[in-house]
């Protein structure tokens, strides 16, 4: 049995957006899994990891930090299970793919749903939060709030690629989702579980893609705590 640690939000919402690679990646390769919340704040309960954020797995005596350190090892240590990444060129542009969402579409998102997150944290969170969101991007929560249709423009922007590759294929990765649909998949499922905010206009292509993101592993992303 795999542990998995992530953010615990309130009323039992699991909003680590870089877990939720994790949550998938897990469900991809058929792999049992436990899951313990820790609080943002609370840097000792991961400690063991000798890092500060999550997610982190422990598999047997093995701890593995990051969420793509954790998806090569899934795929390494698990290579009979279904594929993550479909070989070492799916892996090289994998890798890309998730440098360029964790640039461009995730500090887009972010300015768009950052107010609402800090609304559904866990309490203990509030302050740190707070403080460590608006250092990131550079105003208070309630600018963020006041400027967040802008922001929403911006991020529909960033999007113009991805609806256009959806367009013409179902899945990020092709006819079946790997890997690269899970990175973008858990900016989507963090907007989802913290913000009440439609990010996705129902026409869009990515609105129908999410939908069979959610179906996945019998609606596994679908049916937990959102907002
Ligand atoms: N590159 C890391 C990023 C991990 C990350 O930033 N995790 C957030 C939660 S989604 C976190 O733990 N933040 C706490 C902090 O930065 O103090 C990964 O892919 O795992």
């Amino acid at each position: 049995m795999i542990t998995l640690w992530e953010l615990g939000g309130k009323d039992g919402r699991r909003y680590s957006l870089f877990s939720w690679r994790t949550r998938m990646a897990l469900r991809h390769k058929a792999l049992e899994f436990e899951t313990l919340p820790v609080c943002m704040s609370d840097k000792a309960a991961i400690a063991f990891s000798a890092g500060k954020t999550v997610p982190v797995i422990r598999d047997d005596q093995m701890i593995v930090r990051d969420s793509w350190k954790i998806a090569e090892y899934l795929e390494d240590r698990y290579p009979q299970a279904p594929s993550l990444f479909g070989g070492a060129i799916g892996r090289g542009v994998a890798q890309t793919f998730n440098t360029w969402v964790d640039r461009a579409i995730v500090p887009a998102m972010l300015a768009v749903i950052v107010a609402d997150i800090h609304e559904r944290v866990d309490p203990r969170d509030d302050a740190f939060f707070r403080e460590m969101m608006e250092k990131i991007v550079k105003k208070t929560l309630e600018q963020a709030r006041a400027e967040a249709a802008d922001a929403q423009k911006r991020l529909a922007r960033a999007l113009e690629p991805l609806q256009a590759a959806l367009k013409r294929q179902p899945y990020v990765c092709g006819q079946e989702p790997a890997y690269g649909d899970y990175i973008l998949f858990s900016v989507f499922q963090w907007a989802r579980v913290m913000s009440p905010q439609q990010v996705l206009a129902p026409e869009d292509p990515l609105a129908a893609w999410r939908e069979r993101m959610l179906d996945l592993f019998s609606g596994f992303a679908r049916h937990v705590p959102t907002a």
